[in-house]
């Protein structure tokens, strides 16, 4: 049985990433990385964040009244700021390095987390890239995908489109029906990484990179925890859309167009620059044990 101090360890202990596995990354936009997290851990977690979950959407409107994008999961954002033990989660060092590794960042922050459950007979979630909501100066913004138990693809496991980081067109498109069939027609050329995950398995994209994922048909919910990290010195922009509009103030609060987000809500999770809260109460100021560990390389590589 896994207690606490091993749990910090283990939500804290760096996974390093070979250089194949950030080249994957950069030219897929995507990568799944296997054992990134025990089970042992992530089912302790799991119940954590569902009991969260469960008291933050109890009235979430009934399934047959909501659009193709709330039928997609129930969307419970920031935890963090709601649950003590979450954030002990979310502030680990382990996952927020390796989002700093891929994308060439010397740390990163926050930008915010958000848990994706896809109830039993719950919808697609449409095609769609997450940086046409994000307000922000660059594309170095990644997105760490937590599934909390094994994710068959009965249960609508994510899928990206390999090398769509690049392509321009669909970019303005909010995640809707109209994303949905524009982009499955625009990406048909794409190469289309569909495939399960195994419970400790955790995927990272990028900011453009466009993805989707299938219905639930299992009788289940597939329940999964997001954390949105962004470079340490992302600075915020003047939004272009009403969907910007909202994030710059949802999760940039007080942020000046042209400022660092660095508002209370961004904490550094992970820097080589600076010593970092450790799971938001100690300093973490000791020096840092490097653990090599083989996370395996992504499927069909
Ligand atoms: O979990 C899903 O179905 C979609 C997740 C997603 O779009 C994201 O994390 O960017």
């Amino acid at each position: 049985m896994m207690d606490r101090e091993d749990q910090y360890r283990e939500l804290d202990s760096p996974l390093s990433l070979t250089a194949q596995q950030i080249d994957f990354y950069n030219q897929n936009g995507y990568i799944k990385l296997k054992h990134v997290l025990s089970p042992e851990l992530l089912e302790d977690y799991r119940r954590v964040i569902t009991e969260c979950v469960a008291e933050l959407s109890a009235d979430a409107v009934p399934m047959e009244k909501r659009s193709t994008y709330g039928k997609a999961f129930l969307q419970v954002m920031n935890l963090w700021t709601q649950s003590e033990r979450v954030k002990e989660f979310v502030f680990g060092k382990r996952l927020a390095r390796i989002a700093s590794d891929l994308m060439g960042a010397t740390g990163v922050r926050i930008y915010h987390d958000q848990a994706l459950y896809k109830e039993a007979g719950g919808g697609i979630t449409p095609w769609h890239a997450d940086q046409y909501y994000w307000p922000v100066a660059s594309d170095k913004m990644v997105t760490a995908w937590i599934p909390l138990q094994d994710t068959p693809l009965e249960m609508g496991p994510l899928a990206f489109c390999e090398k769509s980081h690049r392509f321009q067109i669909g970019r303005d498109l909010e995640i809707s029906d109209e994303s949905e069939i524009t982009l499955k027609q625009a990406l048909s050329t794409f190469k289309l990484e569909e495939s399960a995950f195994d419970l400790g398995e955790v995927s990272f994209h990028g900011g453009w990179t466009f993805h989707r994922a299938g219905a639930n048909t299992t009788d289940r919910p597939r329940e999964v925890m997001t954390i949105i990290y962004m470079d340490e010195d992302m600075r915020l922009v003047k939004p272009k859309n009403k969907n910007q509009i909202a994030d710059s103030e949802r999760w940039c609060p007080g942020i000046e167009i042209g400022g660092v987000v660095a508002s209370s809500l961004n904490p550094i999770i992970y820097s080589t620059k600076s010593a970092q809260p450790l799971h938001g109460n100690q300093l973490d100021t000791s020096s840092k044990e490097e653990i090599f560990a083989d996370v395996g390389l992504p499927q069909g590589n």
